[in-house]
């Protein structure tokens, strides 16, 4: 039997036998699966599904506040009535002694594909509908430029999207720079669900129609072999100058389009003074930037020429925001595209995240797919996303976030579901000194992943095969159905209805559940969006359940961003105070922060190849998304195992620093910086610059015993990245500011036990 389903990585249907999934055959519209999908039959029966509802041992004894056993200590069954009462009980004295601020439900997380039981928009749902909560804004991925790029742009589309299209690209663009390249890897998902997977083709037309390619990274596998790129093995964090350094090539030697500047921009003339270094006496030259990048000035300047004499598109990956700084790289290079003077023309200017999600440049569609509704905050409170470990460390202290200054709240209960934050967050020994000071910490998991062996109290969630949904991101053009494929695997149940039984004992079950099951909200949910749509390509419920798939066209075959600005910047200003993109800020100006000043500017990161901590830990950490997962999710399977090398997270060392070190290919080393350690498995490769290792994100976090800030044994980069906002404005994420060293292990390295339940002899 073949059942229809979808994920982030995209759609399938289920090979189903015996009351078992057996296997995964790709959705036959799709032009480019991802073998991702062979990696969900072994997930879904993995030993490491949670059996049952679990409470940790000392939680269950002592109650809470008993903090400092979490993630050490083994976990015990109980039944669903009273793990419902337990949770249901903490939260109500919570919500009595100490009210909503009390509560972080936040929940960063990608949970699964699927609009209905998208696990963190239900508990959202929930402890809205049932008193209030702390809340997390923005994210991982690109909270910084979703804060940021509407003071410069007005909106923050150039980074989510639409971009302007493949398809203007392969017809108008002669030249596309792409700092960060674009990683044909990374567009193997999309959130919400991929089923359509167009980049490799979109690459494959650009090498058709002959566009020049460049990758300007540390890594040359993050320009597509299809497009044969030239590569310009930049120096982690330094893509900044590198931009100025071009800007500033364009504007000594007069090839800036100066009628863009004034037209279409504002405060040039207060960056000008910066770049030639009438500001400060440093030129911002070519010579300048090749002593940071480690690109020859040379080069620097020849690319720029290059840049004024054609169609050029410029793009930086989402990765390059999630830097110390990482403001700046982006408005660096909105102001090289800004001198270029070709933002609004086909196949001209500039888009970020071209490499970073799948569909991000297909063009908009028709019409909004489905979406499922929110109830608001009633406490309407919220920490930047990045931010959690401060504000569990913190509580009461001042912090600057946007222009603004908040008060970080006091957290007794922490509450997540469909969220990794033991994958996702930096400085994983300090997020566990963190974690130890809630109260109580409730976690929803079909896995045993770190977060939830760091809880108290965990709930088995099933996975999307054993429910009833239907699902698509916003960016992908289908809308799949999800069919229940199987029974829930253990005792397993949908988020839903978890929060449904809780709810119930806590009185607001109508506010959350709206009277709804399961099937009345698929149809509620869809039906609005038939309503809205009022297109005949939406059928009744029934028929799309049954064909198992919808698409929504696209609008236009070409698009191009700013095309109306561009047109006519009266007309379709942008919503910046100017109207116009803004070069230098007066709002930002008014902000007063150093580490944000109010026109793009090189700033040394806090860690850099440059730093004097290079020094000691002489070779900078790039975390990158993995290629054989997505994040921490079914790390524990066979399509991830493909990547490990001796069982751990591979590390990507240059030739020469591995010799330098006496580190051979396939070796366990240790690679540690001040913050913390973990074990990795050595892949040598010229393909990574001398003085970068790559050790992508993912590996489920083990440490190797009780042992406070004790080393992780299976590879995961968060024990050694740093964990610091951005700057005061975006606070976001800067995991890519790392630097690290690696070693020889002359003793046996430990063993990795991520793969076991931490589970009480004797129990489930
Ligand atoms: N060093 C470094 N760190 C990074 C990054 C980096 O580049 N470098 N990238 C960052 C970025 S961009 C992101 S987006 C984050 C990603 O971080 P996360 O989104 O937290 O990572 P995931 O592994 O996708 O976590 C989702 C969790 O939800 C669980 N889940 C799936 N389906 C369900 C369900 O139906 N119900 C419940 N209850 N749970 C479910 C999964 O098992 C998984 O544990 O990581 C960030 N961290
Ligand atoms: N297979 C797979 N695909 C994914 C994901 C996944 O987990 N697995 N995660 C998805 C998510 S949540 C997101 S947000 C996107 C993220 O998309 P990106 O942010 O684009 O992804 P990364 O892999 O973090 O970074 C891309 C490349 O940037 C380069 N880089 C790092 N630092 C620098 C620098 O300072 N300068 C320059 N020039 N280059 C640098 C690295 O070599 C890296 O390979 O990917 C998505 N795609
Ligand atoms: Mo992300």
């Amino acid at each position: 039997m073949l059942v229809p389903n979808h994920s982030h990585w995209g759609a399938f249907s289920a090979v189903v036998e015996g009351g078992r999934v057996v296997g995964t055959k790709p959705f036959a519209l799709d032009p480019d699966p991802s073998p991702l999908i062979d990696a969900i039959p072994d997930a879904v029966y993995s030993p490491t599904r949670i059996a049952a509802p679990m409470v940790r041992a000392g939680w269950l004894d002592g109650g809470p506040p008993s903090g400092a056993g979490r993630g050490r200590e083994p976990f015990v069954p109980v039944g669903w009535e009273r793990a419902l009462d337990l949770v249901a009980g903490e939260l109500s004295r919570v919500y009595r002694e100490h009210g909503p601020a009390a509560i972080m439900g936040g929940s960063q997380g990608w949970s699964s594909a699927g609009h209905f039981h998208e696990a963190r928009g239900q508990l959202r749902r929930f402890l809205a509908a049932c008193g209030g909560f702390v809340d997390q804004t923005s994210n991982y991925s690109f909270g910084t430029a979703l804060t940021f790029l509407p003071h410069i742009l007005g909106t923050a589309q150039a980074v989510g999207g639409p971009l302007t299209s493949w398809t203007s690209i392969a017809r108008h663009t002669r030249l596309f720079v792409m700092f960060g390249g674009a990683n044909p890897k990374n567009t193997q998902v999309a959130k919400g669900g991929c089923a359509w997977h167009g980049t490799g083709g979109s690459f494959a037309a650009l090498a058709r129609a002959g566009v020049q390619v460049v990758n300007v990274s540390p890594i040359r596998e993050d320009g597509p072999d299809s497009v044969a790129p030239e590569w310009l093995p930049i120096r982690p964090n330094t893509d900044t100058a590198m931009m100025l350094a071009l800007a500033h090539t364009l504007v000594v030697e007069r090839r800036h389009d100066e009628a863009f500047l004034a037209r279409y921009c504002t405060g040039f003339t207060s960056v000008l003074p910066y770049l030639t270094g009438v500001a400060d006496g440093q030129p911002k030259d070519a010579a300048w930037a090749a002593a940071i990048t480690g690109v020859p000035a040379e080069t620097i300047r020849g690319l720029a020429r290059r840049m004024a004499s054609e169609r050029t598109m410029l793009t930086a990956s989402w990765s390059l925001q999630r830097a110390d700084h990482g403001e700046q790289a982006y408005w660096a290079l909105i102001l090289l595209a800004c001198c270029l003077g070709q933002i609004g023309l086909p196949g001209g200017g500039f888009g970020f995240g071209y490499g970073s999600s799948a569909s991000i440049a297909e063009p908009p569609h028709l019409f909004p797919g489905p979406v499922m509704p929110t109830i608001p905050n009633p406490a309407r409170l919220a920490i930047p996303a990045a931010r959690i470990a401060d504000c569990l460390l913190n509580p009461g202290e001042r912090y600057d976030y946007d222009g603004k200054s908040a008060v970080y709240p006091d957290i007794r209960l922490v509450y997540w579901a469909g969220g990794n934050p033991f994958h996702h967050h930096q400085d994983l020994n300090r997020l566990r000194r963190a974690w130890r000071r809630p109260e109580t910490v409730i976690v929803h998991e079909p896995w045993w992943t770190a977060t939830a062996r760091h809880a108290d109290i965990v709930l088995p969630a099933t996975t999307s095969l054993e429910r009833n949904d239907f699902g698509g991101s916003p960016r992908d053009r289908f809308v799949i159905a999800m069919h229940k494929a199987i029974d829930p695997v253990g005792e397993a149940r949908n988020d839903f209805d978890i929060f449904r039984g809780l709810a119930r004992r806590l009185g607001c079950a109508d506010a959350f559940a709206e009277g709804r099951d399961e099937t009345a909200w698929l149809r509620h949910v869809y039906d609005t969006f038939r309503e809205r749509a009022q297109s005949n390509l939406v059928p009744e419920f029934d028929t799309f359940w049954e064909k198992g798939w919808l698409e929504i066209p696209p609008r236009t075959d070409e698009y191009v961003l700013f095309a109306e600005f561009r047109a006519d910047p009266e007309k379709a200003r942008l919503a910046t105070p100017s109207g116009r993109i803004e070069l230098y800020s007066e709002r930002i100006a008014g902000f007063g922060y150093d580490d944000c000043p109010p026109h793009p500017v090189w700033i040394e990161p806090a860690e850099w190849l440059g730093s004097n901590t290079a020094k000691r830990f002489p070779l900078h950490l790039v975390s990158s998304q993995p290629r054989h997962k997505l994040h921490s999710q079914m790390d524990a399977g066979p399509v991830s195992a493909r990547g490990k090398v001796a069982g751990r997270e591979a590390l990507a060392i240059n030739p020469a620093d591995a010799s330098a070190r006496g580190i051979e290919d396939g070796e366990v080393v240790r690679v540690f910086n001040a913050r913390g350690a973990c074990f990795a498995g050595v892949v040598v490769t010229d393909t990574v610059r001398p003085g970068v290792v790559r050790l992508s994100c993912g590996a489920w976090y083990d440490p190797a015993d009780d042992a406070e800030d004790v080393a992780c044994a299976h590879g995961n980069a968060n024990v050694l990245t740093r964990d610091h906002g951005t700057s005061r404005l975006g606070q976001g994420s800067s995991s890519a500011t790392a630097l690290v060293e690696v070693e020889r292990y002359a003793a046996p390295p430990p063993v990795t036990a991520f793969a076991t339940p931490p589970v009480a002899a004797g129990g489930g």
